[in-house]
């Protein structure tokens, strides 16, 4: 089969580029998804307790007014059902499952340079082919499965968060995880009421907030319907698109007293983005007003978790610098006595035996389940295991051999008409927005394409380095680097650092692809 546009995954990302690349431009647009669903991330997280932090009325398309009206959400945040209930309705709305192939995996791409496309080879080993591709593979999509000893021949049951089986239960049973990231801290609050009994084993502890999840008043939903044009023009140009209102003082221009009351404010308003970019503009960029918010944090966890011990366990002394998180009453759970949480940073695991975890220092847990709630490959995680070449035969391995890097997130330098969404050097915003912003973007470049007549477009290796230095300049004037997670590649031992994000907004973002747009596209070059 030829078509003209193939896209990758069927995420928020790749649905809505289906639904541009075929209904508004017109092209003939095929969609391979390796899963037997629609909904990428919501399709696979089907642990107990996901769901978004984002504000419910963000966490969805923008651009759609009549389903914004239509759409149902009752909390402040959507739970995983509701999720991925919307991205199945999105795919019915436009009639997407037809020009979309479940359970096949794209294997590779191989561009063609004298034909002018690639050659797109699927699982079963078949090959089709197109002038446009485009990679909505997913940030947070390959699994991290932890290099334990003995992980393969774990003899109870063992789960990834991502890959949850449906009717999986955990009641009455002896369960242990690994993990403490988002995943984890929502599974922990979910399933400890139920649990015979739960060990946590944590390599770092967290930063978490109130979320302040809850019903919302039916008014209070009207109230953002009527006023969705205006909510969405103005969350456009802030920097995370979250819906917290973000901050323009410095931690170090108000008392120790007026301190306390904007940190004590949002722990009860509730919200992870609210708590770091909403109380003071510089937790990510100044150690010393990070700290005070870690002090603050801290002072929680110790008012609310009863034993010391425990407590002590459970406070984190390194930066509050990796993604923020808010929780349904994490800390809380630790108060039971079901519930305990192992330092595997100063006792790390072993191996795995049996049905037991074992600790360096001969502590053996014996488990009825095991979740590894021990986060993804992000960003090129997926990438690093397709045969993607380019130009010449380069592969996407050795483009890539010093970290993932872009234009834009959005194309490569060697790669003609191959577009990415959410390639490293998106940025890091709320991702619905984010995304449409790279598909219209990435729609409008297939456009100017075809209206000057050209075979390719390819992003020019100094726009691409401009872009990196621009990206690596921005991070570097955070604290981020100094944290070891996933924001830059540093959860994965060996990988070399990725710029996963464009630090500088979304509304600055924006900008730049106005910038773009007025400079005739000459950052990109393009092919006869
Ligand atoms: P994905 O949803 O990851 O979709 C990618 C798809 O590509 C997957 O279905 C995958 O199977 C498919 N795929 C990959 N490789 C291949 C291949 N070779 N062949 C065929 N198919 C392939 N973001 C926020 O902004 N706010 C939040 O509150 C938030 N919460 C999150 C909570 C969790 C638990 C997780 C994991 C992520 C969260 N995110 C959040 C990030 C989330 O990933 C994005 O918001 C969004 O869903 C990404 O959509 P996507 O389409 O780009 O990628
Ligand atoms: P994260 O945030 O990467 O968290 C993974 C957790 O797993 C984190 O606590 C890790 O500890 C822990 N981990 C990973 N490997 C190990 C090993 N080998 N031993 C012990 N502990 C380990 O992933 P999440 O799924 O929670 O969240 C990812 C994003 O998805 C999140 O930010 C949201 O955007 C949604 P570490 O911190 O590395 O010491």
């Amino acid at each position: 089969m030829n078509y003209d546009a193939i896209v990758i995954g069927a995420g928020f990302s790749g649905l809505y580029a289906l639904k541009r690349l075929r209904d508004d431009l017109g092209l003939t647009t095929h969609l391979y998804e390796q899963g037997s669903g629609v909904g990428g991330t919501w399709y696979w997280n089907k642990y107990p307790g996901a769901m978004s932090d984002t504000r419910s009325h963000l966490y969805c398309y923008s651009f759609d007014k009549e389903l914004l009206q239509q759409d149902e959400f009752a909390q402040h945040y959507r739970l995983q059902p509701e999720i991925r209930n919307y991205l199945e309705n999105f795919a019915k709305r436009y009639d997407l499952n037809k020009d979309i192939s479940l359970k096949t995996e794209v294997a590779g791409a191989v561009w063609d340079g004298d034909a002018k496309l690639w050659r797109v080879e699927l699982g079963d080993g078949s090959v089709v082919s197109a002038r446009f591709v485009v990679s909505a593979l997913g940030l947070l999509s390959r699994p991290n499965l932890p290099p334990i000893d003995g992980i393969e021949s774990f003899a109870g049951e063992m789960i990834h968060t991502s890959r949850w089986p449906e009717g999986t239960t955990w009641k009455d049973k002896r369960v242990g995880i690994i993990g403490t990231g988002s995943t984890g801290v929502q599974v922990i609050t979910a399933i400890a009421p139920d649990v015979k009994h739960l060990t946590v084993f944590q390599r770092s502890p967290q930063y978490s907030v109130p979320s302040g999840n809850g019903f919302m008043s039916e008014d209070y939903i009207r109230g953002i319907k009527e006023n969705y044009d205006e909510i969405w023009s103005q969350e456009k140009e802030t920097i995370t698109v979250f819906g917290a209102k973000e901050s323009h003082v410095s931690a170090h221009d108000v008392t120790p007293e007026e301190r306390e009351r904007v940190f004590e404010e949002a722990w009860n308003d509730g919200g992870g983005f609210r708590f770091m970019f909403g109380t003071f503009n510089d937790l990510i960029t100044d150690e010393v007003a990070n700290g005070y918010a870690q002090e603050f944090i801290r002072s929680k966890i110790r008012q609310v978790v009863k034993d010391p011990v425990k407590a002590e366990t459970l406070c984190p002394k390194d930066l509050y610098a990796k993604r923020p998180l808010c929780d349904a009453g994490y800390f809380q759970q630790f108060n039971r006595e079901n519930v305990d949480v192992v330092d595997v940073r100063a006792n790390p695991i072993a191996r795995l035996e049996g049905h037991s975890v074992i600790l360096e220092g001969g502590e053996t847990y014996e488990l009825d389940m095991l979740i590894l709630a021990t986060g993804f490959d992000a960003g090129d995680g997926n990438y690093m295991r397709m045969k993607l070449q380019g130009e010449g035969g380069i592969s996407i391995q050795e483009q890539w051999k010093n970290g993932a890097r872009s234009y834009l997130g959005l194309m490569n330098a060697n790669f003609p008409n191959l577009f990415m969404v959410n390639g490293p050097g998106v940025p890091f915003a709320n991702q619905p927005p984010a995304i449409e912003l790279q598909v219209d973007m990435l729609a409008e470049l297939i456009k100017v394409t075809l209206d000057r007549d050209a075979a390719a477009i390819e992003a020019k290796e100094s726009s691409e380095f401009e872009y990196v230095e621009l990206c690596m300049e921005l991070t570097k004037a955070t604290i981020l680097p100094k944290s070891k997670s996933w924001i830059l590649g540093a959860n994965i031992p060996g990988k070399p650092l990725s710029l996963n994000f464009y630090m500088g907004g979304y509304g600055r973002y924006k900008d730049i692809l106005e910038d773009v747009r007025s400079k005739d596209y000459e950052a990109f070059s393009f092919q006869n």
